[in-house]
């Protein structure tokens, strides 16, 4: 699959593109299943919510230990636009689960870029990469959605500083100071990226986003798949591989029915 031209003037002038309903109800059900899985674990990998350790805030490197993700992560329908966009050959950086559990347990996310730690921790030399989000439960306004300031991208990396919390918990969050945020949002707004689960959005990596807290009963998860240009690869080594991957191979998409067949293997 192949974005239209429309679509990549959109992720150019808005820094992001949805497409609703990109993954079949067959599918998503498959990635739901591996996620109550994925949440079971206790290794590093799972990163707990400060308030609530015993709900997990995020799942680093899902595409490595669970086959319905390695499957997802490598589907042409998600692969193929993200070369397109970058115009390279890519790997896999990062992925991270965000489960966003109901209830209040999913916590909010601050203000930031994502780029800022890639760059700085993790020698990632250019923002070339896509921060591609799966939805894998519905996101509608009630579920503390992904929230963006579309056009925000057209500012480059932004000042910004790490979160007190950040030191240690892996994930190296950099904050967007309110002065700056007040200023993008009045110039650019703030759009909540809302659609039923298996919609995906492409998202340039220096797009300024957050998320409120999930209030609602419900649980609202996204994967995030971070796509890298080959050419853009990383030079630092601190952090662990399912945070900074240093393979980079070129990514060779699979079979595009391979979800629809595992979940056909499973009714069977
Ligand atoms: O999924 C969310 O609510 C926000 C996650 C986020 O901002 C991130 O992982 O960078």
């Amino acid at each position: 699959m192949q974005l239209n031209e429309t679509q990549v003037s959109e992720f150019h002038a808005k820094g992001y593109v949805l497409i609703p309903g990109l993954l079949q109800g067959d599918e998503v059900a498959v990635l739901q299943a591996a996620l109550l899985e994925i949440l079971d674990r206790q290794g590093p990998e799972i990163v707990r919510e400060k308030n609530n350790p015993t709900a997990a805030r995020l799942a680093f490197g899902a595409h490595n230990y669970s086959e319905a993700f390695r499957c997802l992560s490598l589907l042409p329908r998600l692969l193929l636009p993200v070369r397109q966009l970058l115009n390279d050959e890519v790997y896999l950086h990062q992925s991270r689960i965000n489960p966003k559990q109901g209830f209040g347990q999913g916590a909010a996310w601050d203000w930031h870029q994502d780029y800022p730690p890639w760059h700085t921790v993790d020698g990632m030399p250019e923002p070339r990469c896509v921060m591609t989000s799966v939805f894998l439960d519905d996101c509608d306004t009630v579920r503390s959605p992904l929230l963006v300031v579309p056009g925000s991208q057209r500012h480059g990396l932004l000042q910004s500083k790490p979160h007190e919390d950040a030191e240690g918990k892996g994930y190296e969050l950099h904050h967007i100071d309110h002065a700056t945020l007040e200023r993008l949002a009045t110039e650019f707004g703030i759009e909540p990226l809302t659609g039923p689960a298996g919609s995906v959005a492409f998202v340039d990596c220096t797009v300024v986003h957050g998320s409120a807290n999930n209030v609602s009963p419900w649980r609202r998860a996204i994967m995030y798949l971070i796509y890298n240009a080959v050419s853009n690869a990383c030079t630092g080594t601190e952090r662990p591989s399912y945070q900074n991957n240093r393979d980079f191979t070129p990514l060779q998409p699979l079979d595009d029915n391979c979800l629809i067949r595992m979940a056909e293997a499973k009714s069977n």
